[in-house]
Protein backbone atom coordinates (compact mmCIF):
# COMPACT_ATOMS: atom_id res chain seq x y z
CA UNK A 1 0.00 0.00 0.00
CA UNK A 2 2.46 2.84 -1.31
CA UNK A 3 -0.25 5.29 -1.75
CA UNK A 4 0.31 7.78 1.48
CA UNK A 5 -3.29 8.75 0.98
CA UNK A 6 -3.95 4.94 1.86
CA UNK A 7 -1.91 4.97 4.73
CA UNK A 8 -3.67 8.28 6.04
CA UNK A 9 -7.25 6.56 5.72
CA UNK A 10 -6.13 3.21 7.28
CA UNK A 11 -5.02 5.89 10.65
CA UNK A 12 -8.66 7.25 10.25
CA UNK A 13 -10.64 4.63 9.89
CA UNK A 14 -8.31 1.83 11.61
CA UNK A 15 -10.86 -0.81 11.34
CA UNK A 16 -11.37 -0.24 7.92
CA UNK A 17 -11.35 -3.35 5.42
CA UNK A 18 -9.38 -2.39 2.24
CA UNK A 19 -8.71 -3.74 -0.82
CA UNK A 20 -5.57 -3.54 -3.36
CA UNK A 21 -4.73 -6.43 -4.91
CA UNK A 22 -4.55 -5.55 -8.91
CA UNK A 23 -7.13 -8.07 -9.35
CA UNK A 24 -9.58 -6.24 -6.60
CA UNK A 25 -9.23 -3.06 -8.25
CA UNK A 26 -10.59 -4.58 -11.57
CA UNK A 27 -12.93 -6.83 -10.26
CA UNK A 28 -14.48 -4.30 -7.87
CA UNK A 29 -13.88 -0.91 -10.68
CA UNK A 30 -16.10 -1.81 -13.43
CA UNK A 31 -19.90 -3.09 -13.58
CA UNK A 32 -21.70 -5.11 -16.45
CA UNK A 33 -21.01 -2.51 -18.81
CA UNK A 34 -16.96 -4.10 -19.41
CA UNK A 35 -16.03 -0.48 -21.39
CA UNK A 36 -14.25 1.15 -19.38
CA UNK A 37 -10.84 -0.13 -18.14
CA UNK A 38 -11.10 -0.12 -14.20
CA UNK A 39 -8.68 1.89 -12.46
CA UNK A 40 -9.59 2.33 -8.79
CA UNK A 41 -7.44 3.66 -6.13
CA UNK A 42 -8.26 1.50 -3.84
CA UNK A 43 -11.33 -0.84 -2.08
CA UNK A 44 -12.80 0.46 0.47
CA UNK A 45 -15.06 -2.23 2.50
CA UNK A 46 -16.85 -0.65 5.90
CA UNK A 47 -18.63 -3.20 7.97
CA UNK A 48 -20.66 -0.24 9.82
CA UNK A 49 -22.59 3.01 9.03
CA UNK A 50 -20.20 4.47 11.28
CA UNK A 51 -16.78 3.44 9.25
CA UNK A 52 -19.27 4.82 6.04
CA UNK A 53 -19.50 8.04 7.46
CA UNK A 54 -15.90 7.89 8.57
CA UNK A 55 -14.61 7.59 4.87
CA UNK A 56 -16.92 9.22 3.12
CA UNK A 57 -15.21 12.43 6.04
CA UNK A 58 -12.08 11.48 4.91
CA UNK A 59 -12.68 11.71 1.20
CA UNK A 60 -14.11 15.22 1.88
CA UNK A 61 -11.51 16.39 3.45
CA UNK A 62 -8.87 15.09 1.04
CA UNK A 63 -11.04 15.85 -2.35
CA UNK A 64 -10.83 12.25 -3.02
CA UNK A 65 -14.28 10.49 -5.03
CA UNK A 66 -15.93 7.65 -4.11
CA UNK A 67 -17.85 5.49 -6.36
CA UNK A 68 -20.73 3.56 -4.25
CA UNK A 69 -21.08 0.06 -5.05
CA UNK A 70 -23.49 -2.91 -4.63
CA UNK A 71 -23.57 -5.78 -7.01
CA UNK A 72 -22.05 -3.57 -9.90
CA UNK A 73 -24.55 -5.45 -12.33
CA UNK A 74 -25.23 -2.11 -14.04
CA UNK A 75 -25.38 -1.24 -17.54
CA UNK A 76 -24.90 1.95 -17.55
CA UNK A 77 -21.61 2.66 -16.23
CA UNK A 78 -22.68 3.83 -12.80
CA UNK A 79 -20.46 1.97 -10.85
CA UNK A 80 -17.44 1.96 -12.85
CA UNK A 81 -14.17 3.68 -11.50
CA UNK A 82 -12.06 4.25 -14.09
CA UNK A 83 -10.14 7.40 -12.65
CA UNK A 84 -8.82 6.76 -9.28
CA UNK A 85 -12.01 6.46 -6.84
CA UNK A 86 -11.92 5.34 -4.04
CA UNK A 87 -15.05 1.84 -4.18
CA UNK A 88 -16.76 2.07 -1.47
CA UNK A 89 -18.37 -1.55 -1.51
CA UNK A 90 -21.55 -2.48 0.57
CA UNK A 91 -20.71 -6.04 0.14
CA UNK A 92 -19.99 -6.78 3.80
CA UNK A 93 -23.81 -4.47 4.74
CA UNK A 94 -25.53 -7.49 3.96
CA UNK A 95 -27.45 -8.02 7.02
CA UNK A 96 -31.63 -8.11 8.05
CA UNK A 97 -32.06 -5.84 10.16
CA UNK A 98 -35.76 -6.31 11.28
CA UNK A 99 -38.65 -7.68 10.33
CA UNK A 100 -42.01 -5.82 11.30
CA UNK A 101 -45.04 -8.05 10.62
CA UNK A 102 -47.47 -4.76 11.84
CA UNK A 103 -46.22 -2.37 9.38
CA UNK A 104 -45.06 -5.18 6.63
CA UNK A 105 -41.42 -4.06 6.73
CA UNK A 106 -38.04 -5.29 6.31
CA UNK A 107 -35.20 -3.11 7.56
CA UNK A 108 -31.60 -4.63 5.67
CA UNK A 109 -28.80 -3.27 4.98
CA UNK A 110 -27.84 -1.60 1.15
CA UNK A 111 -25.80 -4.42 0.12
CA UNK A 112 -28.14 -7.33 0.54
CA UNK A 113 -28.43 -9.30 -2.63
CA UNK A 114 -32.42 -8.78 -4.03
CA UNK A 115 -32.89 -12.23 -3.96
CA UNK A 116 -32.28 -12.67 -0.08
CA UNK A 117 -34.74 -10.45 0.49
CA UNK A 118 -36.88 -12.22 -1.91
CA UNK A 119 -36.21 -15.92 0.50
CA UNK A 120 -36.78 -13.79 3.84
CA UNK A 121 -40.06 -11.73 2.89
CA UNK A 122 -41.06 -15.50 1.52
CA UNK A 123 -39.72 -17.33 5.06
CA UNK A 124 -42.43 -14.27 6.90
CA UNK A 125 -45.66 -15.73 4.58
CA UNK A 126 -45.11 -12.20 2.38
CA UNK A 127 -43.22 -10.95 -0.96
CA UNK A 128 -41.14 -8.16 -1.95
CA UNK A 129 -42.24 -8.10 -5.73
CA UNK A 130 -39.44 -6.37 -7.40
CA UNK A 131 -37.91 -9.19 -9.60
CA UNK A 132 -35.28 -9.30 -12.16
CA UNK A 133 -32.72 -11.48 -13.49
CA UNK A 134 -29.73 -10.58 -11.71
CA UNK A 135 -31.75 -11.49 -8.54
CA UNK A 136 -29.07 -13.30 -7.51
CA UNK A 137 -26.04 -10.95 -7.71
CA UNK A 138 -27.72 -7.19 -7.93
CA UNK A 139 -28.02 -5.48 -4.23
CA UNK A 140 -30.92 -3.44 -2.64
CA UNK A 141 -28.87 -0.32 -2.23
CA UNK A 142 -27.81 -0.22 -5.83
CA UNK A 143 -31.76 -0.85 -7.35
CA UNK A 144 -32.74 1.92 -5.37
CA UNK A 145 -29.62 3.95 -6.94
CA UNK A 146 -31.35 3.49 -10.41
CA UNK A 147 -34.68 2.83 -8.82
CA UNK A 148 -34.76 -0.64 -10.83
CA UNK A 149 -37.94 -2.03 -12.26
CA UNK A 150 -37.73 -5.12 -13.72
CA UNK A 151 -40.07 -8.18 -15.40
CA UNK A 152 -43.11 -7.39 -12.82
CA UNK A 153 -43.29 -3.25 -12.82
CA UNK A 154 -46.49 -3.73 -14.62
CA UNK A 155 -48.38 -5.04 -11.72
CA UNK A 156 -46.21 -4.00 -8.76
CA UNK A 157 -44.40 -0.89 -9.97
CA UNK A 158 -40.73 0.02 -10.02
CA UNK A 159 -38.69 -0.23 -6.57
CA UNK A 160 -39.41 3.66 -6.08
CA UNK A 161 -43.00 2.08 -4.79
CA UNK A 162 -41.53 -0.13 -2.04
CA UNK A 163 -39.14 2.27 0.09
CA UNK A 164 -40.33 2.47 3.03
CA UNK A 165 -37.50 4.35 4.82
CA UNK A 166 -33.72 4.62 3.88
CA UNK A 167 -30.42 5.27 5.70
CA UNK A 168 -28.71 7.56 4.03
CA UNK A 169 -24.78 8.63 4.59
CA UNK A 170 -24.05 12.09 2.48
CA UNK A 171 -21.10 13.78 0.48
CA UNK A 172 -20.22 15.34 3.79
CA UNK A 173 -20.67 12.30 6.12
CA UNK A 174 -23.88 13.12 7.57
CA UNK A 175 -26.35 10.17 8.09
CA UNK A 176 -29.93 11.28 7.05
CA UNK A 177 -32.60 8.97 8.50
CA UNK A 178 -35.11 9.29 5.87
CA UNK A 179 -39.29 8.68 6.24
CA UNK A 180 -38.96 6.17 8.42
CA UNK A 181 -41.21 3.98 7.58
CA UNK A 182 -44.09 6.40 7.15
CA UNK A 183 -47.09 5.62 5.23
CA UNK A 184 -48.36 9.42 5.48
CA UNK A 185 -46.00 12.17 5.97
CA UNK A 186 -46.77 15.27 4.85
CA UNK A 187 -44.09 17.14 5.77
CA UNK A 188 -42.11 19.00 3.56
CA UNK A 189 -39.89 17.36 0.82
CA UNK A 190 -39.87 13.87 0.50
CA UNK A 191 -35.83 13.25 0.40
CA UNK A 192 -36.06 9.63 0.07
CA UNK A 193 -37.79 9.98 -3.55
CA UNK A 194 -34.81 12.27 -4.52
CA UNK A 195 -32.48 9.77 -3.36
CA UNK A 196 -33.87 7.14 -5.35
CA UNK A 197 -32.36 6.90 -9.33
CA UNK A 198 -29.58 9.48 -7.77
CA UNK A 199 -26.86 6.83 -8.81
CA UNK A 200 -24.95 7.50 -6.00
CA UNK A 201 -24.50 10.90 -6.94
CA UNK A 202 -26.18 12.44 -3.70
CA UNK A 203 -25.43 10.06 -0.89
CA UNK A 204 -25.01 6.23 -0.15
CA UNK A 205 -27.46 4.35 0.69
CA UNK A 206 -26.62 2.42 4.33
CA UNK A 207 -29.82 0.66 4.94
CA UNK A 208 -33.46 0.87 3.48
CA UNK A 209 -36.88 -0.45 5.10
CA UNK A 210 -38.76 -2.05 2.14
CA UNK A 211 -42.27 -2.51 2.21
CA UNK A 212 -43.86 -6.28 1.97
CA UNK A 213 -47.02 -7.51 0.62
CA UNK A 214 -49.04 -10.60 0.11
CA UNK A 215 -47.63 -13.71 -1.85
CA UNK A 216 -48.61 -13.16 -5.49
CA UNK A 217 -51.38 -15.00 -6.60
CA UNK A 218 -51.34 -18.67 -8.27
CA UNK A 219 -50.32 -17.57 -11.58
CA UNK A 220 -49.88 -18.94 -14.93
CA UNK A 221 -47.10 -18.23 -17.76
CA UNK A 222 -48.07 -18.21 -21.38
CA UNK A 223 -45.81 -17.93 -24.41
CA UNK A 224 -47.29 -16.47 -27.96
CA UNK A 225 -45.44 -16.48 -31.34
CA UNK A 226 -46.73 -13.20 -33.23
CA UNK A 227 -46.77 -12.93 -36.87
CA UNK A 228 -45.87 -9.44 -36.68
CA UNK A 229 -44.82 -6.48 -35.03
CA UNK A 230 -47.68 -4.09 -35.89
CA UNK A 231 -50.12 -6.55 -33.65
CA UNK A 232 -47.93 -6.28 -30.74
CA UNK A 233 -49.80 -3.45 -28.87
CA UNK A 234 -52.88 -4.88 -29.86
CA UNK A 235 -52.31 -8.40 -28.51
CA UNK A 236 -51.37 -6.79 -25.07
CA UNK A 237 -54.71 -4.99 -25.05
CA UNK A 238 -56.28 -8.01 -25.14
CA UNK A 239 -54.72 -9.38 -22.31
CA UNK A 240 -54.35 -6.96 -20.69
CA UNK A 241 -58.54 -6.18 -20.82
CA UNK A 242 -59.50 -9.82 -19.67
CA UNK A 243 -56.66 -10.93 -17.35
CA UNK A 244 -54.63 -9.26 -14.23
CA UNK A 245 -51.22 -9.50 -15.61
CA UNK A 246 -48.24 -10.34 -13.68
CA UNK A 247 -45.82 -9.47 -16.79
CA UNK A 248 -46.43 -9.02 -20.21
CA UNK A 249 -42.65 -9.25 -22.04
CA UNK A 250 -41.36 -9.20 -25.59
CA UNK A 251 -38.72 -10.51 -27.85
CA UNK A 252 -38.00 -11.14 -31.31
CA UNK A 253 -36.67 -14.16 -33.55
CA UNK A 254 -32.73 -12.95 -32.79
CA UNK A 255 -33.31 -13.33 -29.01
CA UNK A 256 -34.54 -16.55 -29.02
CA UNK A 257 -31.94 -17.13 -31.66
CA UNK A 258 -29.17 -16.37 -28.98
CA UNK A 259 -30.79 -18.06 -26.03
CA UNK A 260 -31.33 -21.38 -27.68
CA UNK A 261 -27.82 -21.03 -28.43
CA UNK A 262 -26.89 -20.53 -24.59
CA UNK A 263 -28.85 -23.72 -24.05
CA UNK A 264 -32.41 -22.75 -23.42
CA UNK A 265 -35.27 -25.19 -24.98
CA UNK A 266 -37.05 -24.73 -28.23
CA UNK A 267 -40.91 -23.68 -27.34
CA UNK A 268 -42.35 -23.96 -30.47
CA UNK A 269 -41.73 -26.20 -34.05
CA UNK A 270 -41.86 -23.64 -35.89
CA UNK A 271 -39.81 -20.19 -35.49
CA UNK A 272 -41.79 -16.77 -35.75
CA UNK A 273 -40.94 -13.42 -35.83
CA UNK A 274 -41.50 -12.21 -32.43
CA UNK A 275 -42.94 -13.72 -28.83
CA UNK A 276 -44.02 -12.31 -25.76
CA UNK A 277 -44.29 -13.97 -22.51
CA UNK A 278 -46.63 -13.26 -20.09
CA UNK A 279 -47.74 -14.46 -16.36
CA UNK A 280 -51.35 -13.84 -15.25
CA UNK A 281 -53.47 -14.48 -12.02
CA UNK A 282 -54.78 -18.15 -12.99
CA UNK A 283 -56.51 -19.85 -9.55
CA UNK A 284 -59.73 -20.76 -11.15
CA UNK A 285 -61.71 -21.96 -13.43
CA UNK A 286 -63.04 -18.55 -14.11
CA UNK A 287 -59.43 -16.63 -14.50
CA UNK A 288 -58.41 -20.08 -16.58
CA UNK A 289 -61.30 -19.21 -18.94
CA UNK A 290 -60.51 -15.73 -19.41
CA UNK A 291 -56.29 -16.19 -20.20
CA UNK A 292 -58.18 -18.75 -23.07
CA UNK A 293 -60.94 -16.43 -24.17
CA UNK A 294 -58.15 -13.48 -24.52
CA UNK A 295 -55.91 -16.67 -26.30
CA UNK A 296 -58.87 -17.11 -28.82
CA UNK A 297 -59.32 -13.37 -29.76
CA UNK A 298 -55.93 -13.03 -30.28
CA UNK A 299 -55.69 -16.51 -32.53
CA UNK A 300 -59.33 -15.17 -34.10
CA UNK A 301 -57.83 -11.62 -35.36
CA UNK A 302 -54.47 -12.77 -36.38
CA UNK A 303 -52.38 -11.53 -34.30
CA UNK A 304 -50.98 -15.16 -32.40
CA UNK A 305 -49.57 -17.95 -34.69
CA UNK A 306 -49.24 -20.09 -31.83
CA UNK A 307 -49.50 -20.60 -27.90
CA UNK A 308 -48.13 -22.48 -25.26
CA UNK A 309 -49.65 -22.65 -21.35
CA UNK A 310 -46.67 -23.63 -18.71
CA UNK A 311 -48.30 -26.99 -17.43
CA UNK A 312 -46.07 -26.86 -13.76
CA UNK A 313 -43.78 -24.88 -12.00
CA UNK A 314 -40.86 -26.23 -14.34
CA UNK A 315 -42.53 -25.03 -17.24
CA UNK A 316 -43.21 -21.89 -16.36
CA UNK A 317 -39.27 -21.48 -15.28
CA UNK A 318 -38.36 -22.80 -19.22
CA UNK A 319 -40.57 -20.49 -20.56
CA UNK A 320 -39.48 -17.81 -18.47
CA UNK A 321 -35.95 -18.60 -19.45
CA UNK A 322 -36.47 -17.55 -22.77
CA UNK A 323 -36.64 -14.10 -21.77
CA UNK A 324 -34.79 -13.65 -18.73
CA UNK A 325 -31.67 -15.43 -20.78
CA UNK A 326 -31.29 -12.84 -22.78
CA UNK A 327 -28.96 -10.25 -21.04
CA UNK A 328 -26.43 -13.39 -20.68
CA UNK A 329 -26.74 -14.83 -24.10
CA UNK A 330 -26.23 -11.47 -25.86
CA UNK A 331 -23.07 -10.72 -23.33
CA UNK A 332 -20.29 -12.86 -25.07
CA UNK A 333 -21.21 -9.91 -28.47
CA UNK A 334 -20.37 -6.98 -26.25
CA UNK A 335 -23.60 -5.52 -27.01
CA UNK A 336 -24.47 -1.55 -26.77
CA UNK A 337 -27.47 -1.17 -25.07
CA UNK A 338 -30.77 1.15 -25.39
CA UNK A 339 -32.81 1.14 -22.53
CA UNK A 340 -35.91 3.55 -23.38
CA UNK A 341 -39.32 4.07 -22.91
CA UNK A 342 -42.57 6.39 -23.58
CA UNK A 343 -45.96 6.04 -22.55
CA UNK A 344 -48.05 3.35 -23.26
CA UNK A 345 -50.23 5.82 -25.68
CA UNK A 346 -47.17 6.52 -27.56
CA UNK A 347 -45.58 3.32 -27.83
CA UNK A 348 -47.75 1.77 -31.13
CA UNK A 349 -46.31 5.21 -33.41
CA UNK A 350 -43.43 5.62 -31.20
CA UNK A 351 -42.27 1.95 -32.27
CA UNK A 352 -42.90 2.23 -35.73
CA UNK A 353 -41.12 5.23 -36.28
CA UNK A 354 -38.01 3.10 -34.10
CA UNK A 355 -38.05 0.54 -36.77
CA UNK A 356 -37.73 2.67 -39.53
CA UNK A 357 -34.98 4.85 -38.01
CA UNK A 358 -33.03 1.62 -37.16
CA UNK A 359 -33.73 -0.45 -40.05
CA UNK A 360 -31.93 2.39 -41.85
CA UNK A 361 -29.23 3.29 -39.16
CA UNK A 362 -28.07 -0.30 -38.64
CA UNK A 363 -27.82 -2.26 -41.98
CA UNK A 364 -24.95 -3.88 -40.73
CA UNK A 365 -24.99 -4.80 -37.08
CA UNK A 366 -27.80 -7.46 -35.50
CA UNK A 367 -29.50 -5.58 -33.50
CA UNK A 368 -31.96 -7.77 -30.89
CA UNK A 369 -35.17 -6.08 -29.53
CA UNK A 370 -36.57 -7.21 -26.60
CA UNK A 371 -38.07 -5.45 -23.44
CA UNK A 372 -41.01 -4.56 -21.09
CA UNK A 373 -43.64 -4.13 -23.68
CA UNK A 374 -46.11 -3.61 -21.09
CA UNK A 375 -44.24 -0.41 -19.57
CA UNK A 376 -43.73 1.10 -22.89
CA UNK A 377 -40.29 0.40 -21.93
CA UNK A 378 -37.91 -1.29 -24.61
CA UNK A 379 -34.40 -2.82 -24.90
CA UNK A 380 -32.41 -2.39 -28.04
CA UNK A 381 -29.02 -4.54 -28.20
CA UNK A 382 -26.92 -4.04 -30.88
CA UNK A 383 -24.88 -6.82 -31.12
CA UNK A 384 -20.65 -5.77 -32.24
CA UNK A 385 -19.25 -7.77 -35.31
CA UNK A 386 -16.38 -9.56 -34.02
CA UNK A 387 -13.84 -7.84 -36.60
CA UNK A 388 -15.17 -4.43 -35.34
CA UNK A 389 -13.00 -2.63 -33.26
CA UNK A 390 -14.86 -1.82 -30.23
CA UNK A 391 -14.38 2.40 -30.16
CA UNK A 392 -15.61 2.17 -34.16
CA UNK A 393 -18.40 0.12 -33.07
CA UNK A 394 -19.73 2.27 -29.60
CA UNK A 395 -18.79 5.85 -32.01
CA UNK A 396 -20.97 4.55 -34.73
CA UNK A 397 -23.76 3.58 -32.21
CA UNK A 398 -24.19 6.54 -30.74
CA UNK A 399 -24.73 8.45 -33.50
CA UNK A 400 -27.59 6.78 -34.02
CA UNK A 401 -28.26 7.33 -30.38
CA UNK A 402 -28.47 10.80 -31.16
CA UNK A 403 -31.33 9.92 -33.55
CA UNK A 404 -33.18 7.60 -31.17
CA UNK A 405 -32.98 10.35 -28.55
CA UNK A 406 -34.63 12.66 -30.70
CA UNK A 407 -37.51 10.39 -31.40
CA UNK A 408 -37.70 9.82 -28.23
CA UNK A 409 -38.07 13.99 -27.46
CA UNK A 410 -40.54 14.03 -29.67
CA UNK A 411 -42.29 11.36 -27.90
CA UNK A 412 -41.88 12.54 -24.69
CA UNK A 413 -40.24 9.39 -23.71
CA UNK A 414 -36.87 8.67 -21.82
CA UNK A 415 -32.98 7.44 -22.76
CA UNK A 416 -33.25 5.52 -19.65
CA UNK A 417 -36.03 3.40 -18.84
CA UNK A 418 -34.79 1.27 -15.74
CA UNK A 419 -30.97 1.17 -16.31
CA UNK A 420 -29.87 4.44 -15.33
CA UNK A 421 -27.58 7.37 -17.36
CA UNK A 422 -24.61 6.54 -15.79
CA UNK A 423 -21.80 7.22 -18.28
CA UNK A 424 -23.59 5.38 -21.18
CA UNK A 425 -26.43 7.88 -21.54
CA UNK A 426 -24.58 11.04 -19.84
CA UNK A 427 -24.34 12.55 -23.31
CA UNK A 428 -27.80 12.12 -24.22
CA UNK A 429 -29.51 13.46 -20.69
CA UNK A 430 -30.92 16.42 -22.07
CA UNK A 431 -32.97 14.93 -24.40
CA UNK A 432 -35.45 13.66 -21.66
CA UNK A 433 -34.44 16.21 -18.94
CA UNK A 434 -34.82 20.12 -19.58
CA UNK A 435 -32.23 22.38 -19.38
CA UNK A 436 -34.10 23.80 -16.18
CA UNK A 437 -34.31 20.52 -14.32
CA UNK A 438 -30.60 19.60 -14.64
CA UNK A 439 -29.74 23.25 -13.24
CA UNK A 440 -32.07 21.92 -10.28
CA UNK A 441 -30.60 19.03 -10.05
CA UNK A 442 -26.77 20.03 -9.63
CA UNK A 443 -28.24 22.43 -7.46
CA UNK A 444 -29.56 19.84 -5.11
CA UNK A 445 -25.76 17.78 -6.10
CA UNK A 446 -24.27 20.75 -4.31
CA UNK A 447 -25.90 20.77 -1.12
CA UNK A 448 -25.66 17.43 -0.63
CA UNK A 449 -22.27 16.72 -1.80
CA UNK A 450 -20.89 20.41 -1.48
CA UNK A 451 -17.07 18.56 -2.75
CA UNK A 452 -18.76 17.11 -5.43
CA UNK A 453 -16.69 13.80 -4.18
CA UNK A 454 -19.85 11.51 -4.81
CA UNK A 455 -19.93 9.40 -8.18
CA UNK A 456 -18.54 12.24 -9.93
CA UNK A 457 -19.04 12.35 -13.58
CA UNK A 458 -21.91 9.63 -13.57
CA UNK A 459 -25.32 11.28 -14.67
CA UNK A 460 -24.25 14.76 -15.48
CA UNK A 461 -21.01 17.09 -15.11
CA UNK A 462 -21.11 19.32 -12.07
C1 LIG B 1 -33.81 -6.99 -18.82
O1 LIG B 1 -34.93 -6.51 -18.98
C2 LIG B 1 -32.73 -6.12 -18.27
O2 LIG B 1 -33.57 -8.17 -19.06
C3 LIG B 1 -31.48 -6.10 -19.16
O3 LIG B 1 -33.18 -4.83 -18.05
C4 LIG B 1 -31.73 -5.53 -20.51
O4 LIG B 1 -29.67 -6.44 -21.35
C5 LIG B 1 -30.52 -5.56 -21.47
O5 LIG B 1 -30.45 -4.71 -22.37
ZN1 LIG C 1 -35.24 -4.61 -18.43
Amino acid sequence: MTDPRLTDLVQAVPALRLKTEPSDLEHYGRDWTRRWTPAPLAIALPGTVEEVQAVVRWASQHGVAVVPSGGRTGLSGGAVAANGELVLSLERMNRVLDFNAVDRTLTVQAGIALEAVHNTARDHGLAYPVDFASRGSCSIGGNIATNAGGIRVIRYGNTREWIAGMKVVTGTGELLDLNRGLIKNSSGYDLRHLMIASEGTLGIVVEASLRLTDPAPASNVMLLALPSFEVLMQVFSAFRERLQLQAFEFFTDRALHHVLAHGAQKPFEEMHPYYVVTEFASGDEVQEAAAMAAFEACMDSGWVSDGVVSQSDAQAAQLWRLREAITEALAPYKPYKNDVSVRISAMPAFLEETQQLLGKAYPHFEVVWFGHIGDGNLHINVLKPDDMDNAEFVGQCEQVTTLLAASLQKHEGSISAEHGIGLVKKGYLESTRSAAEIEVMRGIKRVLDPQGILNPGKLFDV
